[in-house]
This record gives C-alpha cells, sequence and structure tokens, in this order.
C-alpha cells in the first residue's frame, strides 16, 4: 500500500515532542481527542498514521522539531483536498504547526499529471533556447478600454520580450472582456510577428466563477490564445489540475502566487513556499510558478525560494516547470537573477518594463542586453556604454542587489 509521508515543524518544549507525534499520528487517522475503546487491532494497524522520525532542535525562545508522519493510503482519496485535509486539516488549526513537506509514493505520484508543456515546450513555443526567457506584465490597464491595452501589448511586443501575462488583477470588465483581450492579444501579436520575426505569447488572465472556467478556457483555446494566466491559491489547487488535465484546454499555463502567502509566509504557521509554489504547482500541473524574488519589492528570503526553484525542476516523473521570479524586477538585477536561476527562468518584469525612460519598447530591449551581456561575460556598466536602453535602465534604477534573508 503507498504513503504520503508530511513532514512538520512544531514549537514547544523539548521532550514534549514524540508524544505531540504520536497524537498527530493517532488523531489525524483512526482516533480522536480522547481515547476510542472500540478501535480494532487491524483497524490500528493498516490506518494509524505512523511516527517515521522526530528531530528536536534547541532554539533561542524554546524548542522545536521536525517530525515526520506516514499516512497510508488506504485513509484517502488519491487528490490533493483529500491529502491535505488528511495530513493538515484540523491540524492547521491546532498551534505553531508549519506543514514543510510531503513525500508521496511513487503509485500515488502517478495520480498527478504534471505540466503538460514544461520548460522543454515552453521554449519550443518561443523559440529561444539559451537563455532566460523574458516576461512583461500589463500595467496601469484597470479603467482603460481595448484601444489602449492594444498599444500596450503593442510596445511590449516591440521590446522583444518573449511573453506578456495579463496583470493578475485584471478580471473579465466590460472595457476589457476577456474575449476581446485574447481576439486583439492574437491579432497584434501577428502584427508584430510579421514585421519583426519575434512571435510573442500572450497570457490572458482566466477568472470568474470556478464552474465557468472550463468552458471559457476551451473558448480561449478557440480564439487562438496562447496560455493562461491563473490565480490558482484563490481557487485551490485541484482546480488548477483540472485545467491542466482537459485535452480540449490543452494550453500551457502560468500560475499566479496571489493569495499563497495567506498560508505560506508564517515561519511557525501553514505551509512552506516550496511545497506550495514549487511541489504542488509542479504536480498539478503548472508550466509556469511565479514567485517573489529575494531582491525585488516584495521579497521572499532567499533561502525560500532556492528551495522553490528546486522542486520545480529537480529530476522527477513530471515535465519540469519554469521557475519565475518576479515583483519588482529590473535590468540591474538580471546577473543576479542568473546567477541564482541560471538559463532556465522567466524573469518578469511590469514596473522595470513600463518604467523605462524609452516606454516599454525601450524597457523589454534593456531587459534583452542585460541577458545578453551577462551571458558574454561583459558587465552590465560595459554593455551599457553601446546599449542604449540598458544605459538609461541602471541610471534609473541602478544595480545594486539587496537580498532578503
Ligand atoms: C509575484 C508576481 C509579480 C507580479 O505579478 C507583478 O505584477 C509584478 O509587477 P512588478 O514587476 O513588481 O511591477
Amino acid at each position: 500500500m503507498g504513503e504520503v509521508i508530511a513532514t512538520y515543524v512544531l514549537s514547544g518544549k523539548n521532550g514534549s515532542f514524540e508524544k505531540k507525534a504520536e497524537g498527530i499520528a493517532l488523531g489525524l487517522t483512526v482516533g480522536s481527542w480522547t481515547d476510542l475503546p472500540l478501535l480494532e487491532k487491524e483497524q490500528l494497524r493498516k490506518y494509524k498514521g505512523r511516527v517515521v522520525e522526530v528531530k528536536e532542535k534547541e532554539g533561542r525562545e524554546g524548542g522545536t522539531a521536525e517530525i515526520q508522519i506516514a499516512y497510508p493510503s488506504g485513509n484517502y482519496s488519491n487528490d490533493i483536498p483529500a491529502i491535505l485535509t488528511t495530513v493538515f486539516g484540523k491540524l492547521s488549526l491546532d498551534g505553531q504547526v508549519k506543514l514543510k513537506d510531503i513525500q508521496f509514493s511513487r503509485d500515488l505520484k502517478k495520480g498527478y499529471p504534471g505540466p503538460r508543456f514544461g520548460i522543454e515546450g515552453i521554449r519550443g513555443k518561443v523559440n529561444v533556447l539559451d537563455r532566460p526567457l523574458v516576461m512583461s506584465i500589463f500595467k496601469g490597464v484597470i479603467g482603460r478600454d481595448i484601444h489602449y491595452l492594444q498599444s500596450q501589448l503593442r510596445a511590449q511586443a516591440l521590446g522583444g520580450v518573449d511573453l506578456v501575462k495579463d496583470d493578475e488583477i485584471l478580471f473579465d470588465n466590460e472595457l476589457t472582456p476577456f474575449v476581446d483581450r485574447i481576439k486583439l492579444g492574437e491579432k497584434v501579436l501577428r502584427e508584430v510577428h510579421e514585421e519583426t520575426g519575434k512571435r510573442t505569447l500572450y497570457a490572458v488572465n482566466l477568472s470568474g466563477r470556478t464552474t465557468d472556467l472550463k468552458e471559457k478556457a476551451r473558448r480561449a483555446r478557440e480564439l487562438g490564445a496562447d496560455a493562461l494566466l491563473f490565480n490558482v491559491f484563490t481557487y485551490g489547487l485541484d482546480v488548477l489540475q483540472e485545467l491542466r488535465e482537459d485535452h480540449e484546454i490543452g494550453l500551457p499555463i502560468m500560475a499566479h502566487p496571489s493569495f499563497s502567502g495567506a498560508a505560506a509566509a508564517s515561519p511557525q504557521y501553514g505551509v512552506s513556499y516550496s511545497l506550495w509554489l514549487g511541489k504542488f504547482l509542479r504536480m498539478t500541473g503548472a508550466d509556469f510558478s511565479l514567485f517573489p524574488s529575494p531582491y525585488g519589492s516584495v521579497a521572499l528570503e532567499k533561502e525560500q525560494v532556492l528551495a522553490i526553484r528546486d522542486e520545480l525542476i529537480k529530476s522527477d516523473q513530471f515535465k519540469e516547470t519554469f521557475p519565475v521570479p518576479s515583483a519588482g524586477i529590473h535590468p540591474g538585477l538580471v546577473p543576479q537573477l542568473m546567477t541564482d536561476f541560471g538559463h532556465n527562468c522567466v524573469i518578469n518584469a511590469g514596473g522595470g518594463v513600463h518604467g523605462h525612460p524609452g516606454g516599454a519598447v525601450g524597457g523589454g530591449k534593456a531587459f534583452l542586453q542585460a541577458i545578453d551581456a551577462v551571458l558574454k561575460g561583459t558587465s552590465l556598466a560595459d554593455a551599457a556604454i553601446n546599449h542604449a536602453e540598458l544605459d538609461q535602465a541602471l541610471q534609473l534604477w541602478g544595480q545594486e542587489v539587496k537580498v532578503s534573508g
């Protein structure tokens, strides 16, 4: 029989953790808060959680322990809602407990699709094999009409970026309806492709009620959408998996991290970012995982970010998910991004593209010039001598990297 092994970090008194772990293993499976005299031996043997390990650590403010508990697969159906409810349902409400990781046995893992395209498939679509991709984000478009979006999209594509995504706060609305955005995106990006030879992809924000999502996504594909942006954590991971598994949709899915901090930001409570934005997004089918970089405007700790990255690209039965370090990114950060993420990432910027003195065209070019400089082993300062857009970006935002954590 398969199992999942959950790793938790508990806070409390040293010496108390073995008992606490046993309490969790029993309480989240066949037991309850009080003794149940009618529990059967066979039931306990087959269905009770098993404490795998308890590792205590002495901290400055009392003790912490990392504990591992195995939950037999006979206890739940093989889906994220059932597994999360089993390993961290009521427990998530019960004191200082952080769910750090869940390991799935090989047979259970087979129940998850992983990304449809993965890094390799996406590189094929944008025809860029040997450098990080660049993505820009529509900005300041709420309250604007479709003509404004058209000119902003055209400028972003002319800057040479590989991908453009909707802002995650742009929902279906009267001024720029979902269907019109897709039709417009297809037309503008086709025109730019004809003019420049560069084909940029557009990820439209799939939003609205859960029951309507699949139909909307299928329609998006019929209308020529390139990819879907999806606010996974306000819907749930199982909804992402449903979208990924629908072959009539068949589009790349970009998972936005909005709302994920509500569950992951605390060091003592909730789930780890590496599980939420790394392992789970990859298992359930995201081709891209966006997350705050350690040195942007909304910074995560570097250790957490590297743990997300590792989950997205480590050797596994699933295709790789593109890491997309984001938030407050500008061209001066490109060398650090490439040191931390190598070639296999998407450098994603909104303000860092549109805030450029040369507009979105200049912003996109400056990012590509910075990447080119790093690939050639040239410093950004030297590259800026011959590249006006990079020079302007460095003058405006500098190159200083402040690392969080
Ligand atoms: C963590 C996601 C970042 C994102 O979606 C976004 O809109 C970033 O905008 P900028 O680059 O910080 O302006």
